[in-house]
C-alpha cells in the first residue's frame, strides 16, 4: 500500500460508518494527491490527516419543550474543524436526518471552501436534529434558545460564527442571536445572517444564490457564452433556490423546474418574477409545499415524489440547490444526453460520486459547491467585517464585493488549471487543490496543533 493510500485507509478507519465524511475527503483527496505525492513537506506534516480530524466536537443535549406543554429532546451539534484561516466560520443546520457524518462532510468542505474567498475565515459547521417543520414560532424561538444556552460557550466574534444552512433562515438567526446577547450581555458579530437592521448584512440573504449565477456567468464566459436564454433547472425551493432563480431571471435566463422534499415542479412557460414572489411566499410564510404552485398557475405540472427527478428535463443549465447526493449517475447521463452544457452546485456535495465521474465523461463544465456557493459565506464574512467596524455597507456595495470575490475565485480556479497542467475547465481539480494550498500553508507555519 503506498504512504498515500495508507493515509486515506486510516481516514476511513477512524471514522467508521460516516459515508458521507469519507465521500467528501476522497473526492479531495484524489484531487490534491499530485501535489502530496510531490510535497513530502505536507505528508511529513500529515497536513491531510489533520485536517480530515476535526479540532473539535461539541455534542450537546438540547431540552425544550413544546406548545402541548411536553419536553422534546434532541441533539446539538457544532464541529469546529479548521482554525488556521481565521475563527470557525460556517452554518447551522436543522433537519430530522443531521448526524456528524453529514456534519463533518460539510465542515471539511467549508474548510476550502472558506479559504477560496480569501477571507480570514476558519470552518466549522453545527446544528441539531431537529425539525422545524409544522413547528409554531413559539416552538422554534424555545428550540433556539435552549440550543443556544448549551452552545454560547463556544461561540463568539473572534472563536466561532454560526449562520443558516437547510432549516436555519432569518428568523432561526434571530432568535439564536437574541439569546446569546441575553446570555452573554453582549451585541457583538456572534452570528451572521443576521436582519439588515440589528447588524446584518445588505445581501446576505441573496449572496449564496446570486454568486452562484455569477460564477456560472464566468463559468460560461470561459467558453464564450452566456446565461440569456439557457434554460435552466434549479433543485430545492429554499434560500439558495429562491435567489439563484431571481438572478437568473435577471440574467434573462428561462428557469422551467425546481424543487422540495415532495417533488417538482415543471413549468414549460418558465418562472416569472411574479410567479417567483408567490413561490417565496409559499415556502417563506405559509411554510407548505410547492403543490400550491401548480394549483396557482396551469402552465406548470407537480410531480410528486422521487421516481421521476427534475435532471429529466430537457435543458441547458442545472443548478443543484437543495442537499447532498441528490444526482446520481443516471441523473447525469439524461442531462449530458439531453444536452445539458453545465452544472453548478449551490447545495454542498449534491453530486454523488458516480455523479462526478458522469460528468467528468461528459462534455457538461462543472463547479462544485466549495467555489459556486462560496459567496454566502464571503458575504458572512464581510458582515463580520462590518460588525467589527460598526458600520453598515450599502447595498451596491455588497454587490460589487460579491462579483469581485465570485471573479476572485473563478480566477483562481482558472490559474490553477494552468499552473498544475490540468485539463481545461477542470474546477474541481482546481478548487480543490487552491483551497488546499492555501490551508495547508497555514497549518504548517502555525506548527502542529
Ligand atoms: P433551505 O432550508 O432554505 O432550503 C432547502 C431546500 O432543499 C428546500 O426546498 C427543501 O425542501 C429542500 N431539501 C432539503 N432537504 C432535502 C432532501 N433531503 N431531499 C429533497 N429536498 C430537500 O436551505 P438552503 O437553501 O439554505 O440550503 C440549500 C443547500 O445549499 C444546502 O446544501 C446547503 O448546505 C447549501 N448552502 C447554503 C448556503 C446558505 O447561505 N444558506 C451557503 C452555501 C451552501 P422542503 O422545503 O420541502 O424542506
Ligand atoms: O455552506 C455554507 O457555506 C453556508 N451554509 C453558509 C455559511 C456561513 O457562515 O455563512
Amino acid at each position: 500500500m503506498s504512504k498515500i493510500d495508507y493515509v486515506l485507509a486510516s481516514i476511513k478507519d477512524r471514522n467508521p460508518g460516516e459515508p458521507e465524511f469519507h465521500q467528501a475527503v476522497l473526492e479531495v483527496f484524489e484531487s490534491i494527491e499530485p501535489i502530496l505525492s510531490k510535497n513530502e513537506k505536507y505528508l511529513e506534516e500529515k497536513v491531510f490527516e489533520r485536517m480530515a480530524e476535526p479540532e473539535r466536537i461539541i455534542t450537546f443535549r438540547v431540552c425544550w419543550t413544546d406548545d402541548k406543554n411536553q419536553i422534546q429532546v434532541n441533539r446539538g451539534y457544532r464541529v469546529q474543524m479548521n482554525g488556521a484561516m481565521g475563527p470557525y466560520k460556517g452554518g447551522l443546520r436543522f433537519h430530522p436526518s443531521l448526524n456528524l457524518s453529514i456534519l463533518k462532510f460539510l465542515a471539511f468542505e467549508q474548510t476550502f471552501k472558506n479559504a477560496l474567498t480569501g477571507l480570514p475565515l476558519g470552518a466549522g459547521k453545527g446544528g441539531a436534529d431537529f425539525n422545524p417543520k409544522h413547528k409554531s414560532d413559539r416552538e422554534i424561538m424555545r428550540f433556539c434558545q435552549a440550543w443556544m444556552l448549551e452552545a454560547y460557550r463556544h461561540i463568539g466574534h473572534f472563536t466561532d460564527i454560526p449562520a443558516g444552512d437547510i432549516g436555519v433562515g432569518e428568523k432561526e438567526i434571530g432568535y439564536l442571536f437574541g439569546a446569546f446577547k441575553k446570555i452573554k450581555n453582549e451585541f457583538q458579530g456572534s452570528i451572521t445572517g443576521k436582519g439588515p437592521l440589528w447588524g446584518g448584512s445588505f445581501l446576505r440573504p441573496e449572496a449564496t444564490g446570486y454568486g452562484l449565477v455569477h460564477f456560472a456567468e464566468y463559468m460560461l464566459a470561459e467558453v464564450g457564452k452566456s446565461l440569456e436564454d439557457k434554460v435552466c433547472l434549479v433543485s430545492g425551493s429554499g434560500n439558495v433556490s429562491q435567489f439563484a432563480i431571481e438572478k437568473l431571471l435577471q440574467d434573462k435566463a428561462k428557469v422551467v423546474a425546481f424543487s422540495d422534499s415532495t417533488g417538482f415542479i415543471h413549468d414549460e412557460e418558465g418562472v416569472d418574477e411574479k410567479k417567483l414572489a408567490f413561490l417565496k411566499e409559499l415556502k417563506n410564510e405559509k411554510r407548505e409545499s410547492i403543490a400550491g404552485y401548480a394549483e396557482k398557475f396551469k402552465s406548470a405540472k407537480y410531480y410528486e415524489g422521487s421516481e421521476k427527478t427534475l435532471w429529466s428535463i430537457p435543458a441547458d443549465c442545472a443548478f443543484p440547490c437543495a442537499t447532498q447526493n441528490e444526482l446520481d449517475e443516471k441523473d447525469v447521463k439524461d442531462l449530458s444526453k439531453n444536452g445539458a452544457i453545465l452544472i453548478a452546485e449551490g447545495a454542498n456535495m449534491p453530486l454523488t460520486d458516480a455523479a462526478i465521474k458522469a460528468v467528468q465523461n461528459s462534455n457538461i463544465i462543472y463547479a462544485p459547491g466549495k467555489a459556486a456557493n462560496a459567496g454566502g459565506v464571503a458575504i458572512s464574512g464581510l458582515e463580520m467585517t462590518q460588525n467589527r467596524l460598526g458600520r453598515y455597507w450599502s447595498r451596491t456595495r455588497m454587490e460589487t464585493e460579491l462579483r469581485v470575490i465570485m471573479q476572485g475565485i473563478h480566477e483562481n480556479c482558472q490559474d490553477t488549471m494552468k499552473k498544475y497542467s490540468l485539463d481545461e475547465q477542470d474546477y474541481l481539480n482546481a478548487a480543490n487543490i487552491a483551497g488546499f494550498e492555501r490551508v495547508a500553508k497555514a497549518m504548517v507555519a502555525q506548527g502542529s496543533w
